[in-house]
């Protein structure tokens, strides 16, 4: 059996459901009753502005409101621990653009959280691509401080956008020994692939979510449950 050196983690919105964020998709989910297509692409924001920053500023708000649950923090302890303990590295990179595995982790040396798709408490500047933190309303076309202009949108990846990161992330799955995928239902690409890239590279491969995701055939290993239970019986 392969030493575990390496380890790649990547997490999505059921990581958070048990701090109070809605997940996307399923009953109760975010986008019940909501088409994606009306706010989550460049063509929505093109459209009806207004409609896409106050949909951004409501879940804005909602992850000030939050704190990190046991999944999290069991998830910043192994970032902590596991390079003196194995000598080896953990990549944590969330789909999710809250920032809870964030205050979790705490300043952490060489430790840190990719987020793919972006993060609510980011404006992004159109004009002089600067990234600021916000935790305001981006309605009424605020300023950038940066360059001043009035070009700022929420630094949330969109569908047909390209991630953040990926030459990074693709070079740390062909160096896997493991991947582990927590809540996440396998249904966005490209993060719902990364199972197959880690495995054909011949890392062991880890599924824990609530239920069965889309991609659970690819795993060789699922467990099911709420990630509060799982995610630290797992990280032990
Ligand atoms: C629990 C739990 C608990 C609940 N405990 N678990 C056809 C084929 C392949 C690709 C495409 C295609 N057509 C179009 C595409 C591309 C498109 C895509 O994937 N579309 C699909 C719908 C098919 N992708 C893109 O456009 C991406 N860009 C891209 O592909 O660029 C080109 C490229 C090419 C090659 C390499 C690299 C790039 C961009 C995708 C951007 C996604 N952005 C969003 C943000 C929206 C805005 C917002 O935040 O409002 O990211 S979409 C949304 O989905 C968000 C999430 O990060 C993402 C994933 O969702 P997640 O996290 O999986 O949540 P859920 O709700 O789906 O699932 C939650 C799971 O948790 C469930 O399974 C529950 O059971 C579980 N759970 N409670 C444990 N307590």
């Amino acid at each position: 059996m392969t030493t575990i050196r390496n380890i790649v983690i990547l997490t999505g919105a059921g990581v958070s459901a048990e701090s109070g964020i809605d997940t996307f998709r399923g009953a109760g989910g975010l986008w019940e009753g909501q088409a994606v297509e009306d706010v989550a692409t460049p063509e929505a924001f093109a459209r009806d502005p207004d409609l896409v920053f106050r949909f951004y500023d409501t879940r804005r708000e909602q992850v000030l409101q939050v704190e990190p649950n046991a999944a999290h923090h069991a998830l910043a302890r192994l970032q902590r621990e596991w390079p003196a303990k194995a000598g080896g590295s953990v990549m944590l990179v969330t789909q999710n653009v809250d920032d809870l595995h964030d205050r979790a982790l705490g300043a952490a040396d060489g430790a840190e959280v990719i987020h793919m798709h972006g993060e609510h408490l980011s404006a992004w500047c159109t004009a002089c691509d600067g990234r600021t933190r916000w935790t305001a309303s981006l309605i009424d076309s605020p300023p950038c401080p940066s360059c001043g202009a009035p070009a700022l949108r929420p630094d949330i990846v969109w569908f047909g956008e390209m991630p953040y990161r990926m030459d990074e992330i693709f070079a740390a799955l062909e160096d896997a020994d493991m991947f582990v995928s927590i809540g996440t239902s396998g249904a966005v690409y490209p993060a719902a692939g990364f199972v197959r890239t880690a495995a054909d590279m011949g890392a062991h491969t880890l599924e824990l979510n609530l239920e069965p995701s889309q991609g659970t055939d690819w795993f060789d290993e699922a467990r099911h449950g709420p990630a509060t239970q799982t995610v630290p019986v797992w990280v032990e």
